[in-house]
């Protein structure tokens, strides 16, 4: 057995030999996470969900074969509806910290998906904090739980701190106020080095495209390089507290450093509309927008040709809205020496600049003419048939 499988080797105060379990590590912040553990020394352990195809495409850059010796990055299938699974993937690894990043985490997906959404956000995190117990490991292991902004929901106060009521207002917020307590409740109860990391919005250039930030980059993008026609988004007027993905990881590490667990909110303390976002993102892709109309009918012009880039469609607004998140990290300044130095515009203009690189690739690819192996697959006659049309 390896270091990785045994995860035997002795931990130092700066990671090294330290073993780290990740759920989410196919995620945004995962992926950032298991780069900044192994870059530690930490022996990495991620779940990731069986897909019909490869969804590892955020971590194939850190991706060690099982097969070579000192592999210090496994990847184990899992799923967090599944406490057999977590119990067993908990025995193996012996973990001394877990990072609970796994969650259902699309806000609007939650109104369609409540039930799955709870099962996974709220019960996969008691899961967890039971095979903690179950297996005996209260004193050896250290448990980060990411909990959420979308927590305060309907709150008027602002900013949001470690002392803001919370009033969640979606299914996906619920289901993480239950995570949130039952962490809380594991710390007092049982004494376990539990934590939770009050995260507000954090996006990068590895942000999953469904969410507003990306969608806005990338459209933004593939519209300056002719890959699309029109953007469609819901409402422009909420507003967050956007940050930076690799510094908020960092934040997650640092809470498990401690001595004793705790709850720190991570926010920038800066509130963005969404509409102030997206005048910035195209601004970086080489438009000037400019909004016309009211409500369902606004839009958004090119100033420049008059050209409609943007359209509202209600399918994106939600059926409760959060109007505003914006956070005090003062507590996580003062006690973790916790500190975002990315701005927003740098943020933006990294997601734009990656953006840019990816429309351009799939325009030449496309410029190219050369259809893919998926594309010939699907022709009359399927791919052999195409092959024999071909020079030899
Ligand atoms: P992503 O949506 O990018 O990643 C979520 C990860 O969870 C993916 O690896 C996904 O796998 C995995 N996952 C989903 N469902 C399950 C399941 N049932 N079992 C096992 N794995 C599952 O989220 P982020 O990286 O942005 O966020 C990480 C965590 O932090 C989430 O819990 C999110 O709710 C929370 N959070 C995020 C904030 C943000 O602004 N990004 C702010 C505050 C909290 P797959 O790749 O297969 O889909
Ligand atoms: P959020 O992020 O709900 O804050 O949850 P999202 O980017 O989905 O929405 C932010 C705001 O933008 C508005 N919006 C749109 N949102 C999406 N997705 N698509 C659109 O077309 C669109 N148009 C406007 C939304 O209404 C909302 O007000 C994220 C997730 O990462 C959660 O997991 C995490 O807990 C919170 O951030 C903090």
């Amino acid at each position: 057995m390896d270091e990785a499988q045994s995860g035997s080797a002795a931990p130092d105060s700066h990671g090294h030999g330290k073993v780290a379990l990740i759920a989410g590590v196919t995620g945004q912040d995962g992926a950032y996470l298991a780069e900044l553990l192994l870059a530690k020394g930490y022996v990495v352990h991620g779940i990731k969900r069986r897909a019909s195809s490869f969804n590892t495409q955020r971590i194939d850059h850190i991706y060690q074969d099982p097969h070579h010796a000192g592999v210090r990055f496994r990847l184990h299938y899992g799923d967090l509806t599944d406490s057999t699974n977590l119990l067993r993937i908990v025995q193996e690894v012996q973990p001394d910290e877990i990072y609970n990043l796994a969650a259902q985490s699309h806000v609007r997906v939650s109104f369609e998906t409540p039930e799955y959404t709870a099962n996974a956000d709220a019960l996969g995190t008691l899961r967890f904090l039971e095979a903690i117990r179950i297996l005996g490991l209260s004193d050896k292991t250290r448990f980060y739980q990411a909990s959420t902004s979308e927590l305060y929901g309907a709150t008027t106060e602002a900013p949001q701190s470690e002392r803001t009521p919370f009033a969640p207002c979606s299914p996906y917020a619920a289901a993480k106020l239950y995570a949130y307590w039952i962490t809380v409740n594991y710390r007092s109860a049982y004494g376990l080095h539990a934590s939770n990391g009050i995260l507000f919005n954090h996006e990068s250039p590895l942000r999953g495209e469904t969410f507003v930030t990306r969608k806005i980059t990338r459209a933004a993008a593939r519209l300056q390089l002719g890959l699309e026609e029109c953007l469609y988004l819901g409402n422009l007027d909420a507003r967050r507290d956007f940050g930076h993905a690799r510094e908020y990881v960092a934040g997650m590490w640092a809470m498990l450093q401690r001595p004793t667990g705790g709850d720190f909110v991570l926010a920038t303390g800066r509130a963005t509309s969404v509409r102030e976002f997206l005048l910035m993102a195209f601004r970086f892709a080489g438009f000037d927008l400019a909004f016309r109309g009211q409500g369902r009918d606004e839009v958004g012009l090119c100033q420049q040709t008059g050209r409609v880039l943007v359209r509202i469609d209600p399918q994106y607004f939600r059926p409760t809205e959060v109007p505003l998140l914006l956070g005090d990290a003062t507590k996580a300044r003062q006690e973790l020496a916790w500190e975002p130095r990315v701005s927003l515009e740098e943020l933006c203009r990294e997601m734009v600049e990656a953006d840019l690189y990816r429309a351009a690739q799939e325009r030449r690819q496309r410029e190219s003419g050369q259809l893919t192996a998926e594309q010939l697959i699907h022709t009359p006659g399927g791919f052999l048939s195409w092959l024999a049309t071909q020079p030899t």
